[in-house]
């Protein structure tokens, strides 16, 4: 899955492609280099980023929505909370709602999303952006992401949405620090086990990358946003090994490549057994 963000303010691109041209472009280059779906946002979920009204998020999303239904061949998806957003990007051609709220920010996306036969993909997220980095707590974090999502699951479905469409995402930075990113990470199998729908994961140019990085080089602090390429392929390596069936990157290119030869090696393993 590769991100296309039209705001002025996410945490590693905001700003790049908020002309909608360039947006554009952009995701036809994502699709270029082998993204299976092209995630369009416009709204921030960054730590401490203010909610945007729906009027300006459907000004950002739908021209750019339209534009990349109608120039690609690859399934649009519209990262969205707000159900009169996720309406308008699925009647400009998306075909998927990607909602860090999991349905309770604006209840009524999971009808909009079940009337229009699209896939969704739910999110876990401890509190809301503007404060989810104050004081994260979990006493078993796999165990209770893996329930929250289970609950979410059934919602959805109580809501319409079919079986078949569903995907869940334990939200790497959505509320947890480093620790809990990296024992979610870990646990991947067991919460991919747990929920039975195919798992998304998000852990492009992440803080807890940059932490974990900084740390490793006994530096304090932080990796800036452009040197987190590395551990970003390192955690989509893993994730794909451990169960994940969609990564959310920014770099589609290098994923992509890491993901072949990861296939490469897979393939030979069974050769060999
Ligand atoms: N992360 C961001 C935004 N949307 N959606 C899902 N499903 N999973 C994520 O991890 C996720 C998301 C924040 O990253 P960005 O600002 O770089 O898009």
């Amino acid at each position: 899955m590769g991100i296309v963000n039209v705001t002025p303010d996410s945490f590693s691109d905001g700003g790049r492609f908020l002309d909608p041209d360039v947006a554009v472009a952009h995701g036809i280059e994502l699709a270029r280099q082998g993204a299976d779906v092209l995630d369009v946002g416009g709204e921030s979920t960054r730590p401490g980023a203010a909610p945007v009204p729906a009027d300006e998020e459907l000004r950002r999303v739908v021209p750019v929505v339209e534009r990349l239904a109608e120039a690609t061949t690859v399934p649009v998806s519209i990262d969205t909370t707000k159900a009169a957003v996720a309406q308008a990007a699925l009647d400009a051609g998306a075909t998927v709602v990607n909602d860090v709220s999991a349905g309770r920010h604006d209840p009524e996306i999971l009808g909009v999303t079940a009337s229009a036969g699209a896939g969704y993909v739910v999110m876990h997220m401890q509190g809301e952006p503007r404060t989810m980095q104050a004081d994260p707590h979990y006493d078993d974090v796999v165990a209770e992401v893996g329930d929250f999502l289970a609950d979410r699951i059934e919602v959805a479905r109580a809501a319409g949405v079919a079986d078949g469409a569903l995907a869940a995402d334990p939200g790497i930075g959505f509320g947890k620090t480093v620790e809990h990113n990296l024992r979610l990470l870990a646990g991947l199998p067991a919460l991919a086990e747990r929920i039975g729908v195919p798992v998304l994961v998000g852990t492009s140019r992440k803080t807890f990358v940059g932490k974990v990085l900084a740390r490793a080089g006994a530096a304090s602090g932080d990796l800036p946003v452009d040197q987190r390429e590395e551990g970003t392929l390192a955690t989509v390596v893993w994730a794909v090994e451990r169960g994940a069936s969609i990564v959310r990157v920014h770099d589609v290119l290098p994923a992509v490549r890491a993901v072949r030869l990861l296939d490469a090696l897979h393939s030979a393993d069974a050769g060999a057994a």
